[in-house]
């Protein structure tokens, strides 16, 4: 985050605030990793926050620290509504454009908070005030690393924001393999170990915990697979 934005971020924090936290719909590993360990950073500092959810996410994530207390807007309509409509910020995390949260983008649009985007999509729009936007990152996980660091308070992450923001940089970088994955990426994975993320465990609950249907779908999308021999390709 550029200093002028990280001042009036800095500023506005700097008393109690009511605030709401929104990941993107079908909501994902970086976007609930980062949404709860923005959530601990928060409520662990005196605020009160609440994360929104547009619709539900899927079981393999639900085992993250803090994850019962997340809103579905779906399932708690009102009490999402009214999480929105009373917060002094909302930090949207994780998507670049307000239609991202589907449904809900009518009552954010509305909304008479302090707007503050984290996120490494292109062309981010500009309903923010407040903007943290690099799309050479390889997560917004990492980049909620990197704004805890900017804010002065690398010591105050805790096991489990460690292991929520390692959860994310895990998965959208299919795990440290995509072209994202930096140097650096890997100095705040190593940090987030030493901090208490437990990297084994994660990629055991991510990757290797199935659900039957989860199974049996894979099973059955293998088994319609064309394969085009003459294009050296092949689809499902
Ligand atoms: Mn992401």
């Amino acid at each position: 985050m550029n200093l002028e934005h990280l001042n009036a971020l800095k500023k506005l924090l700097s008393s109690p605030k009511k605030i709401a936290i929104i990941p993107h719909k079908n909501p994902d590993g970086d976007a609930i990793g980062s949404t709860l360990a923005l959530w601990h950073y928060l409520s662990n500092n005196g605020h009160s926050a609440t994360i929104v959810a547009p619709n539900d996410f899927p079981k393999f994530l639900k085992w993250m620290p803090g994850a019962q207390q997340i809103l579905n807007f779906e399932r708690e309509n009102s009490q999402s509504k009214t999480v929105i409509n009373e917060a002094d910020i909302v930090f949207t995390l994780d998507f670049n454009h307000l239609g991202r949260v589907g449904q809900m983008s009518e009552i954010l649009e509305s909304a008479q908070a302090t707007f503050v985007m984290v996120d490494h999509h292109q062309e981010p729009s500009d309903y923010a005030s407040i903007m943290y936007s690099d799309v050479s990152m390889s997560s917004t996980c990492e980049m909620v690393y990197v704004l805890i660091n900017q804010l002065g308070d690398e010591n105050s992450i805790t096991p489990d924001m460690a292991n929520c923001i390692y959860t994310g940089i895990m998965t959208d970088t299919g795990s440290f393999k995509f072209a994202a994955t930096t140097s650096n990426t890997h100095r705040v994975v190593a940090d987030l170990m030493d901090k208490g993320a437990e990297g084994t465990e994660i990629h055991h609950r991510i990757y290797d915990t199935n659900s039957p249907s989860r199974l049996h779908l894979l099973g059955c999308a293998l088994k319609n697979m064309v394969i085009l021999n003459e294009y050296a390709t092949a689809y499902i």
